[in-house]
């Protein structure tokens, strides 16, 4: 440093400029020189604390990298893992996906056979449904309103004509609207129907046990007509509504059969 100046001194003049710069050339490789030795000093210098020190700061630079290691390693088998399970739940998936559309499949499948059964169960069910009417019809079974019924060509007695009724799978007639009532004048013909008060003398009741309500007598009838039993009633005078007589049930007479649609 004290040459340093020196050249600084020397320098006021402008004709030392060579030996200035050669003098400064020299102070600066000094300088280097003497910057060499410190740095070559340095350690000597600062002792043995200092030289703790730069162990310390050495340890926790290696202690940081460890740390970011472990952690670089700990994420990376972090990814590892999700990648994994993602990939697994992602393949159970599928395998779910594939097992719901195959049963969807045979569903449809499934739907589709039972719709052409039914189809096909249907028309079956129409074509029988076609050929007991006709079968029905053939027999002499007339279909009015939900009902077959069924005109004698025979006379019997009431209870003669009942049997018959059962026997063909019907019973003597039960009328229970006007239109029915209507319908049964229709044949123009004297018929027993089934009515009677043979249990209790007064009290009419139908074959099916039912009571009379709404009824269609003739005038001045039911009369049972005295020292003669009319327990039985028949469509008498069918230009009228009012048609009913009840007569002694011995008589022969036409009579009426009914039994219900049930296809
Ligand atoms: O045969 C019995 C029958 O006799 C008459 O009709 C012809 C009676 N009619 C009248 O009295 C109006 C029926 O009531 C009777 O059943
Ligand atoms: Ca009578």
């Amino acid at each position: 440093m004290n040459e340093r100046l020196d050249v600084f001194a020397e320098g006021a003049g402008q004709s030392h400029n060579h030996s200035k710069w050669t003098t400064e050339l020299k102070s600066s490789e000094n300088i280097y020189e003497n910057e060499e030795e410190i740095h070559t000093l340095e350690p000597n210098r600062t002792g043995p604390a200092l030289s703790g020190a730069g162990d310390g700061k050495k340890g926790s630079r290696r202690a940081a990298a460890a740390f970011l290691g472990l952690l670089f390693v700990l994420l990376l088998t972090g990814l590892i893992t999700l990648a994994f399970l993602n990939n697994k739940g992602h393949s159970e998936w599928k395998k779910e996906m594939v097992l719901s559309q195959t049963r969807s499949n045979n569903l449809s499948k499934e739907l589709f056979q039972l719709q052409k059964r039914f189809e096909d169960m249907t028309k079956e069910r129409n074509d029988l449904q076609r050929k007991l009417q006709d079968h029905h019809v053939q027999l002499g079974w007339v279909f009015y309103s939900g009902s077959l019924y069924y005109i004698s060509s025979l006379k019997k007695s009431w209870q003669q004509s009942r049997d018959d009724c059962l026997q063909r799978g019907a019973d003597l007639v039960i009328i229970n609207s006007k239109e029915e009532q209507e319908f049964a004048r229709r044949f123009r013909k004297l018929v027993w129907i089934g009515l009677t008060d043979n249990k209790t003398e007064g009290t009419w009741k139908w074959v099916d046990g039912t009571p009379l309500t709404t009824s269609y007598w003739a005038q001045n009838e039911p009369n049972g007509v005295q020292h003669r039993d009319e327990d039985c009633a028949e469509i008498k005078i069918y230009d009228l509504e009012n048609s009913w007589n009840d007569e002694s049930c011995s008589l022969q007479r036409f009579w009426m059969c009914e039994k219900k649609k049930t296809w």
